[in-house]
């Protein structure tokens, strides 16, 4: 498994690298009607997370599952680049992994999976009914696939891609594509961090008079 990751997460630099500077792609995508950015679900170290824990900071969401032969292991690449990309910002955003697997990704196994790729990435799961609820308020859909002959563990999970956005609040902000290019996302991140108020100093009134003008 690590080493198919770390294959993966090669081949994709390599990639990234190889793309020409072209005309940036149509990667940002519009809300979908009646999508709502909401979760309760539990992290590796037991607490219960919702999608308003996380205040004064932004989220950056995507769903999957950690037996993904290639959508989430390229996903989960391309959040640890930007990342680094954000470098000290980076801090203003929490980069989050929801499986959609909640059978066979426990606790441990997610926290494994998603430390190999980014330790600042945080991997989420919780019962079945809770996940489904979770990708049910995202419009996020799965299912499991089994090919004939396989061992009854050895499904595939059909799902939707592309990475999530939230606000301070909680609220949904904006959506990519899972194609998006890394510097992409980075770059609308530190466009939305720029707004964000500064973290434990309140904006006083009576700030000096020099900063306004
Ligand atoms: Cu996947």
């Amino acid at each position: 498994m690590k080493g198919a990751a770390g294959f993966l997460a090669a081949a994709w630099l390599l990639i990234a690298a190889a793309a020409p500077a072209l005309a940036a792609p149509a990667t940002e995508e519009a809300a979908k009607e009646g999508m709502v950015a909401r979760y309760l679900l539990q992290a590796p170290d037991g607490r219960i997370l919702t999608n308003t824990d996380f205040p004064g900071r932004l989220q950056l969401i995507t769903f999957g599952y950690t037996y993904c032969p290639d959508v989430c292991p390229t996903t989960l690449a391309s959040v640890s680049q930007v990342l680094k990309l954000l470098g000290d910002q980076a801090g203003r955003v929490q980069a989050l992994f929801i499986t959609v697997d909640p059978e066979r990704d426990t606790l441990a196994v997610l926290h494994r999976y998603t430390e190999f790729f980014d330790p600042r990435i945080l991997g989420l799961t919780g019962s079945p009914e809770l996940v489904r609820a979770a990708a049910d308020h995202f419009q996020v859909s799965y299912s499991k696939h089994l090919e004939p002959g396989q061992p009854a563990d050895r499904y595939a999970v059909d799902h939707t891609a592309g990475l999530f956005v939230l606000g301070p609040d909680g609220e949904y902000l904006a959506r990519f594509a899972y194609t998006a290019p890394p510097e992409q996302v980075a770059g609308r991140l530190r466009a939305l961090i720029a707004d964000l108020p500064r973290s434990g100093k309140p904006q006083s009134p009576r700030a000096s008079p020099a900063s306004d003008r």
